[in-house]
């Protein structure tokens, strides 16, 4: 690798690395290909990117042919993320989906009662987040449109029977989606280099621990689990733990809410301006208006990381909760 390639490029090289469609890995790679200094030493690098992006190309040529048919499973995002459940038959991801959402998917004793993907909003103190009802994997058939709805989700939940082989279950799924180069975000060092992958943040959701007297499984699985997956145990049927999933799924998102305030009045604290973790007052700017960013000169921050009123300038990094009045 040439040693004089500008920052930029690692830049763009980090992009194509968290793209999560064709176009944008293209994008990202076409701005490698440009920033690149063109000499000799260069020459095998930018074949290497060509070649990347033809591929990516006739991949994403590929999948136009079969749009019309994965359209009609597209789930148009709401809320403030979009979280798909995965897992085999009968484990209670409908039942999840019906005890934490407004959404109603069939529950039945019987697996593959499930067979089409259905959305359900999860309100969370102020804002909602979007829980999508999955058809079951497994080994005999899976719906092929699942996992790129997986991949364009912004997390998933893997979701296993704590009474019944819970490990046997979380392996299925996640060798499921690694057949598929679905692969949990923390684990991503594991895959560098071997193609093009998705990472997002998973979950293991261990259901049906429905009494204290299934703690002992639960007690079992964690010890069993390998690679420290992040795990909440639950209970679908009577509500056990699901606040405390909720409040998981909300940190596991990432996000911190903030609220504006015009001087002299109190706080909009109906509806909070969602930004991603460690977002800028700056980014809150842009968020806000187009103009705002331009103009911005300071701004005066409540929360619980500042005195009140403190005076912040375009850098200061906003904390969930923080209440922002922003000085043109
Ligand atoms: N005991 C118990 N049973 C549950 C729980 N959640 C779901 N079930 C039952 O498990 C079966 C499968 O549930 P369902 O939500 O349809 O599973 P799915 O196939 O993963 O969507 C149904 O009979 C549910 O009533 C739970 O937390 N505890
Ligand atoms: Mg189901």
């Amino acid at each position: 690798m040439p040693a004089n390639l500008p920052p930029a490029y690692f830049e763009a090289e980090n992009r194509y690395r968290e793209a999560k469609t064709p176009a944008e890995g293209i994008a990202a790679l076409e701005e490698m290909l440009a920033i690149m200094p063109k000499h000799k030493g260069t020459d095998k690098l930018k074949a290497d990117l060509r070649r990347r992006i033809s591929k990516l190309k006739s991949k994403q040529q590929g999948k136009k042919k079969t749009g019309r048919r994965d359209s009609s499973h597209k789930i148009e995002r709401e809320g403030v993320g979009q979280i798909v459940l995965i897992g085999p038959p009968n484990v209670g991801k409908s039942a999840l989906v019906a005890a934490l959402t407004n959404a109603d998917p069939q529950v039945a004793d019987f697996p593959h009662s499930t067979w089409k993907a259905t959305p359900g909003m999860m309100y969370f103190e102020d804002i909602q987040i979007q829980l999508i009802d999955t058809p079951p994997i497994g080994k005999e058939y899976t719906e092929p449109w699942l996992v790129d709805m997986a991949r364009q989700s912004d997390m998933i939940l893997v979701v296993v029977d704590v009474q019944t082989d819970p490990l046997r279950q979380l392996d299925e799924a996640v060798s499921f989606l690694k057949e598929h180069k679905v692969a949990a975000l923390r684990l991503a060092h594991l895959y560098e280099g071997k193609g093009i992958w998705t990472f997002l943040p998973f979950l293991v959701v261990a259901n049906k621990n429905d009494d204290p007297a299934i703690e002992e499984n639960v007690e079992i699985f964690r010890s069993l689990l390998e690679d420290d997956w992040p795990l909440v145990s639950v209970s679908a049927k009577n509500g056990r733990n699901l606040d405390a999933l909720k409040q998981t799924l909300f940190t596991s998102l990432e996000v911190i809410r903030v609220y504006t305030k015009a001087p002299g009045k109190e706080p909009d604290l109906s509806a909070p301006f969602v930004l991603k973790r460690g977002s800028k007052l700056e980014d809150l700017a842009s968020k806000i208006h187009k103009d705002f960013l331009e103009k911005l000169k300071y701004a005066r921050v409540w929360g619980r990381h500042v005195y009140d009123g403190q005076m912040v300038q375009r850098d200061h990094v906003l904390q969930d909760g923080d209440v922002v009045e922003l000085h043109l």
